[in-house]
C-alpha cells in the first residue's frame, strides 16, 4: 500500500466550493478523525454526507462541509478515497489540507492521483494522458479528440495492432521451436502477409499525426513590429478584451505576453512582443531579445507596420529578421492620415499587407481569416476517425514501424526466423510502451508531472 496523499482538486483561489481529495490506506482513518465520525458507525460508500470538518486535535471547526467515501477499488485511484467539498475559501482549504498533513498525510505531487489510478490498473496510460489533454483542451475539437482517447478509441486501435504482433510472434516462436519454418504451421508468405497488415495499419495511423497535433496544439502566432505600431492593440482586438497595456509611449510592452484564442475551432496561441529597436535600456533590450526568440519559435508572425508614419529603419530591420518565416503582414492605424500605404509597401517590398485599424476594430477579421487559411494550409484533414496527437505516441509508433519493416526485410533477405522474431519482439515492446504495459519510471514521471496538482 502506498502512503496517503492529499490535495486541492479544484483551482486555487476564491470560488463557490473547493474540493479536497484524499487517497491511500489511511484516508478513511484520517477523515473519520477530522469529521468526528464515531468508529462504530458504518459508512455508506459513494454517499454524500453533510457535517463539520475539525482541526486536528482541537475543537475548532474548519468548515461545514459535504463529503463522500469511495472504497477501494471502486474509486478514481483504485485506493480508499475521500472527497470533501468545502466552501471555496483559500484559508479554509489550506486549513483542511494542513489538518490531514498533521495526521500524517502528504501533499500529492502533480498528477499523482491519476498516476495511482494507472498503477492500480484503473486505466491504461493512453487514457491517463487523455485526462490531462481534456483539462487543457482549448477548443471543442481538441476536447473531442482527447475524449475519444479517454473513451478508449485509440487504445482499441493500438491494442488491436498489439494483438496482431503478439499473434505473429507466438507463431514465429512456435516455428523456431519446431526448428524448420517450412514444416511449421506458418509459411514465409503468411509471415509476410501478417507483417504487411501491421505495417499498413501503423502507416495509416501515422498519416493522422499532423492533423492530430494541429487540433491538440493549434498554432503559435507572434505579433511583431517596431515600437508603438499597435501590436498590443491588435492583440486586444483579436482577443476582444483588454489583455495587454496599450499606450502612446514607445516601449510599453517589455515582455512576451501570451494568450489563447479560438478562431472557428482552431486553437491559436497569440504572443504579444516588445517593439524591436535599438535600445540602451537594459530591460527593454531583454524584452527585444525575447521578441526575436518569440518570432523564431512561432509558426507564423503577424508583422505590423504603422500607416501614420513613414517606414523607418526598425521596420526594415524587422522585415529582414522575419523574412524567412511564414508571415501575415498588417498595416495598422489606417484610420489616420496615411504616410505609408498598402501600394507603397507592395512597391517597396513586393508584400501584400492587410489594412487594419485596431482602434476602430476594422480589418481584424482579415487577420483571423489569414490565420485560419494558414492553419488549413498545413495539411489538416478532418476525415480521420482516430487521430494520433501526442508526440510520445507518434515516436513509439514510428519505432514499432521501423522494427516491423526490419523484420520484413529480414524475411525478404531469407534470414532465419530467429532474426525476424527478434525484430518483432522489439516492435512488441515499443507498442506496449504506448499503452503503458512496459513504460519506464522516468517516462511516467515526466508524463504525470505535466498534470495539475490534485488530478
Ligand atoms: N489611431 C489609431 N491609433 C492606434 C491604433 N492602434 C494603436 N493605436 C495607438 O497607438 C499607440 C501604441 O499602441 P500599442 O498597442 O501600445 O503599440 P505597441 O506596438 O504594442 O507598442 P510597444 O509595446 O510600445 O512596442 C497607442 O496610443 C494606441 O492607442 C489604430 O489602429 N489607430
Ligand atoms: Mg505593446
Amino acid at each position: 500500500m502506498r502512503d496517503t496523499i492529499v490535495a486541492l482538486a479544484t483551482p486555487s483561489g476564491v470560488g463557490a466550493i473547493g474540493v479536497i481529495r484524499v487517497s491511500g490506506e489511511k484516508s478513511f482513518e484520517f477523515s473519520k478523525k477530522l469529521l468526528r465520525i464515531p468508529g462504530e458507525r458504518s459508512i455508506s460508500f459513494r454517499h454524500m454526507y453533510n457535517g463539520k470538518l475539525y482541526s486536528c486535535n482541537t475543537d475548532s471547526v474548519i468548515d461545514e462541509v459535504l463529503y463522500a467515501f469511495f472504497k477501494s477499488p471502486s474509486s478514481y485511484t483504485g485506493e480508499d478515497v475521500v472527497e470533501i467539498f468545502c466552501h471555496g475559501s483559500p484559508v479554509i482549504l489550506n486549513e483542511a489540507i494542513q489538518a490531514f498533513i498533521a495526521l500524517g498525510a502528504r501533499v500529492a505531487r502533480p498528477g499523482e492521483f491519476t498516476e495511482r489510478a494507472y498503477l492500480n490498473g484503473k486505466m491504461d496510460l493512453l487514457r491517463a494522458e487523455a485526462i490531462n489533454d481534456i483539462i487543457h483542451a482549448h477548443t471543442p475539437l481538441a476536447k473531442t479528440l482527447a475524449m475519444n482517447q479517454l473513451l478508449g478509441r485509440i487504445s482499441d486501435v493500438i491494442n488491436c495492432i498489439h494483438a496482431q504482433i503478439l499473434d505473429l510472434l507466438s507463431q514465429l516462436e512456435a516455428a523456431i521451436d519446431h526448428g524448420d519454418i517450412e514444416e511449421s504451421f506458418i509459411t514465409p508468405d503468411e509471415i509476410r502477409e501478417r507483417l504487411c497488415v501491421v505495417i499498413d495499419k501503423i502507416q495509416n495511423l501515422l498519416k493522422t499525426t499532423l492533423s492530430g497535433k494541429l487540433i491538440r496544439n493549434g498554432i503559435r502566432a507572434a505579433i511583431v513590429g517596431a515600437p508603438n505600431v499597435g501590436k498590443s492593440s491588435i492583440m486586444n482586438a483579436l482577443l476582444q478584451k483588454d489583455r495587454v497595456i496599450v499606450s502612446d509611449i514607445p516601449g510599453t510592452t517589455r515582455d512576451v505576453i501570451e494568450d489563447e484564442l479560438n478562431i472557428m475551432g482552431i486553437p491559436v496561441k497569440l504572443v504579444d512582443t516588445a517593439g524591436i529597436r535599438d535600445s540602451k535600456d537594459y530591460l527593454e533590450q531583454r524584452g527585444i531579445e525575447r521578441s526575436r526568440k518569440a518570432a523564431e519559435e512561432s509558426d507564423v508572425c503577424i508583422v505590423v507596420m504603422d500607416a501614420s508614419r513613414s517606414v523607418n529603419e526598425w521596420d526594415e530591420k524587422l522585415l529582414s529578421i522575419v523574412r524567412e518565416k511564414k508571415n501575415i503582414y498588417v498595416l495598422n492605424k489606417v484610420d489616420l492620415e496615411q504616410k505609408t500605404t498598402i501600394s507603397k509597401l507592395k512597391d517597396l517590398y513586393g508584400l501584400d499587407f492587410y489594412p487594419v485599424s485596431a482602434f476602430r476594430g476594422s480589418g481584424i477579421e482579415s487577420i483571423e481569416k489569414a490565420l485560419k487559411d494558414y492553419y488549413f494550409s498545413l495539411g489538416y484533414n478532418p476525415v480521420f476517425d482516430v487521430l494520433i496527437a501526442n508526440a510520445r505516441h507518434e515516436s513509439l509508433l514510428r519505432k514499432t514501424l521501423e522494427y516491423m519493416n526490419r523484420a520484413l526485410k529480414a524475411l525478404n533477405d531469407n534470414y532465419s526466423e530467429e532474426f525476424i522474431a527478434s525484430d518483432v519482439r522489439r516492435a512488441r515492446l515499443s507498442i506496449e510502451e504506448i499503452t503503458g504495459k512496459t513504460t519506464d519510471e522516468t517516462i511516467l514521471d515526466r508524463i504525470f508531472s505535466q498534470f495539475c496538482i490534485g488530478k
